[in-house]
């Protein structure tokens, strides 16, 4: 049975909500966004392709979640300004946008001769952006700052490149969003299983009740290439370290046309959802690295597959 058959994500009828024909620039694309809910808004930060293959970050708004108006001009192209210039030439990709203490901070993937790398910029409007730091070494992907402080320090989940383990889920700590360290591996790959090539973080760490809710993506390789899901995890409150679950099942699936064919075919990929009243998540996707996608599910229906129906976090090799 399928996800969408289960009813766990309901996919919105509009769908796609986005495509490049929206975007007020040529782009190629427009995928893998960032949301965050401000003041009336909800604003949605996306990775669009240019001609070149490289790709910038756009913004779009919006008032129900749903109908977005893209801004005139990218949010932040390739950095002009040293350091980040020499690490953002091949392009900025994959933002998460995280409300933290007044301030909205925005991890995203710098592309360069020199590997990937995340770099850490903050806003208070939408409208100028502040780059603040590099905050990791190549090769790493998909930082998803956690929303509060967490004993007193700041906590993110990223993806490593690792040669000799399968590429997996790690958590570290930081007094000061800029210095990391404390690093753990959490949440492996499960040998013979829809996610066994690679899972990554998705959007930021939601606080539920019962933990930290994380919707990840998870990586099959096929004879017809790589097919991209998304799954859930849940984390412990006070010590994100342990994992009370990850669910055994995927909760998203490349099903719709959108989703199977498009700029890189068979991708569902996340990088934001917004919370709704009466326990709902509204997550946004990219469907086929070309168009913006959502749909809606209850919190504690990803909750609850987490803890009714686990698989080892570290099951793995
Ligand atoms: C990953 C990233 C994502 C992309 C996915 C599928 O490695 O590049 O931005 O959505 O591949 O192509």
């Amino acid at each position: 049975m399928r996800s969408s058959e289960r009813g766990l994500i309901t996919r919105h009828p509009g769908n796609p909500i986005l495509t490049p024909d929206d975007v007020p620039y040529p782009v190629e694309t427009v995928h893998n966004a960032g949301a965050v809910r401000h003041g009336d808004e909800i604003v949605l930060l996306f990775r669009a392709h240019r001609r070149s293959g490289r790709s910038v970050l756009g913004l779009a708004r919006s008032r129900d979640g749903i109908s977005f108006t893209v801004d005139p001009a990218p949010l932040l192209e390739p950095a002009r300004e040293s350091p980040f210039r020499e690490y953002e030439e091949f392009g900025v990709e994959d933002p998460r946008i995280t409300a933290l203490e007044g301030r909205y901070w925005i991890t995203y993937s710098a592309y360069s001769r020199h590997g990937v790398r995340i770099a850490l910029a903050r806003t208070t409007d939408f409208r100028r952006v502040e780059r603040v730091a590099l905050i990791s070494q190549a090769d790493m992907r998909n930082v998803a700052l956690f929303p509060e402080r967490i004993g007193g320090r700041y906590a993110r989940l990223d993806r490593p490149h690792s040669e000799i383990a399968p590429w997996s889920i790690w958590i570290s700590f930081s007094p000061d969003l800029v210095h990391w360290g404390d690093a753990r591996r959490i949440i492996a790959p499960a040998p013979y299983h829809w996610d066994e090539m690679k899972v990554g973080p998705g959007a930021p760490p939601v606080r539920t009740d019962q933990g930290w809710l994380v919707i990840y993506h998870g990586v099959f390789r096929t004879m017809d290439g790589a097919v991209y899901r998304l799954g859930a995890a849940l984390l412990d409150l006070e010590d994100p370290t342990k994992v009370i679950g990850v669910a055994d099942d995927w909760i998203l699936a490349p099903e719709d046309p959108w989703e199977l064919t498009g700029y890189v075919h068979n991708v569902v990929f996340t990088c934001g959802a917004v919370e709704e009243p009466g326990g709902i998540l509204r997550l946004y996707w990219g469907g086929a690295d070309q168009v913006i996608c959502t749909g809606t599910a209850r919190i504690d229906d990803l909750v609850g597959l987490c803890v009714a129906r686990p698989r080892p976090a570290l099951g793995g090799a």
